[in-house]
């Protein structure tokens, strides 16, 4: 709405302009006479008028823009406790926690319609901007100071969102979708992200012992920066193979470093990267990098650096076959 009065307004000063311009221009053209033109004083009246008329139009606009920040127009008062969600942004991802529902996502912000959320934004290392243009928000994060505000969506859809603060090399692809839903789908999306899958201890112990080849140690991010070859023939390696082991792929999700820096409900509880426990559930992969599918899963874990240079997950150099393991399991957190 705030766009559209000043689209209009502008648009209304752009015509005014270019006619009286034009008109000038042909009327007062030179016509061969000698000398300055004429300097003659005009009418201070004018003047008066276009001091005014722009001093009113910047008084509007400065009001309908300082209308438009106080966020939703359901009139309820900003909370500065007890947020109903708390948003924090790391390189390069975003950290989603509804703490009255109890529930955690990444990267996915799912809002029912119609109904305002207080949302606190936090940082957990350099300074990020929450920024869902649809939201008509745009927020920083700041470590150590954590900032709120009241955000409310009325149609139902998905909407993109971005981190507008350069924050490293991966900014441009610390990307936000809203998912603003009905009321009833939102609660489904509840429940659902509230299912805690097995613990892969029971599956593990149910799959043939001694099956998982020992797997090599994890290169440093830093080290895998300056190569990062094309991996794609990986991804259709892998691919082609029979569908992968889940408890095996659960066993190297344990024994490997992965619940170091991420969680997953009933097995680990890092918060250093996103949440996995429903991973599968959700639309993309590396804060919007990948559509979220069996191929790019696939792609994201043989070598994440080659997706998302610079992204802090190391490539842990997996075999087609453990890749394929690892993927079954992260597949079935729906
Ligand atoms: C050193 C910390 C670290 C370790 C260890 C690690 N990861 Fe990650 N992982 C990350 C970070 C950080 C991201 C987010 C990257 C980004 O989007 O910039 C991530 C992203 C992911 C994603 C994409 C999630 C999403 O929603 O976008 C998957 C899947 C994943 N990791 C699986 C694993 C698995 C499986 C392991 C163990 C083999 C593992 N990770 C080990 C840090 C780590
Ligand atoms: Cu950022």
């Amino acid at each position: 709405m705030l766009t559209l009065w000043v689209f209009g307004i502008c648009a209304l000063i752009f015509l005014v302009v270019v006619v009286w311009v034009g008109y000038s221009v042909v009327r007062f053209r030179h016509r061969g006479e000698e000398g300055e033109p004429d300097q003659r004083q005009i009418n201070k009246n004018y003047e008066i008028a276009w001091t005014i008329i722009p001093t009113l139009i910047c008084v509007l606009l400065g009001w309908l823009t300082v209308e438009s920040m106080f966020g939703p127009r359901s009139g309820e008062p900003l909370r500065t406790e007890d947020p109903d969600i708390i948003i924090t942004g790391a390189q390069w991802w975003w950290d989603i926690r509804y703490p009255k529902l109890g529930v955690v996502a990444a990267n996915e912000l799912h809002l029912p319609v119609g109904r305002p959320f207080v949302v606190q934004l936090s940082s957990n290392d350099v300074i990020h901007t929450f920024w869902i243009p649809d939201l008509g928000r745009k927020q920083q994060m700041i470590p150590g100071h954590d900032n709120f505000i009241t955000i409310q969506e009325d149609m139902i859809g998905t909407f993109l969102g971005a981190c507008a603060q350069y924050c490293g090399n991966q900014h441009a692809w610390m990307r936000l979708l809203l998912v603003a839903q009905s009321p009833a789908d939102f609660d489904a999306w509840v429940a659902q992200q509230k299912v805690v899958h097995p613990a892969p201890v029971a599956l593990a112990s149910a799959a043939a012992p001694g099956k998982t080849a020992p797997v090599p140690q994890p290169i440093p991010v830093n080290a895998v920066l300056q190569a990062h070859p094309e991996d794609s023939h990986a991804a259709d390696e892998v691919a082609g193979m029979p569908a992968g082991n889940v408890a095996r792929g659960a066993r190297i999700y344990q024994q490997q470093t992965c619940g170091n820096c991420h969680a997953i409900e009933g097995v680990s509880s890092a918060r250093f990267a996103p949440d996995l426990s429903h991973v599968a559930s959700r639309a993309t992969l590396g804060a919007g990098v990948l559509e979220n599918n069996k191929k790019n899963l696939i792609r994201w874990i043989r070598d994440p650096q080659a997706v998302k240079p610079g992204c802090n997950m190391p490539n842990f150099q997996f075999t087609a076959e453990q890749t394929n393991d690892l993927v079954a399991y992260l597949e079935t957190l729906q």
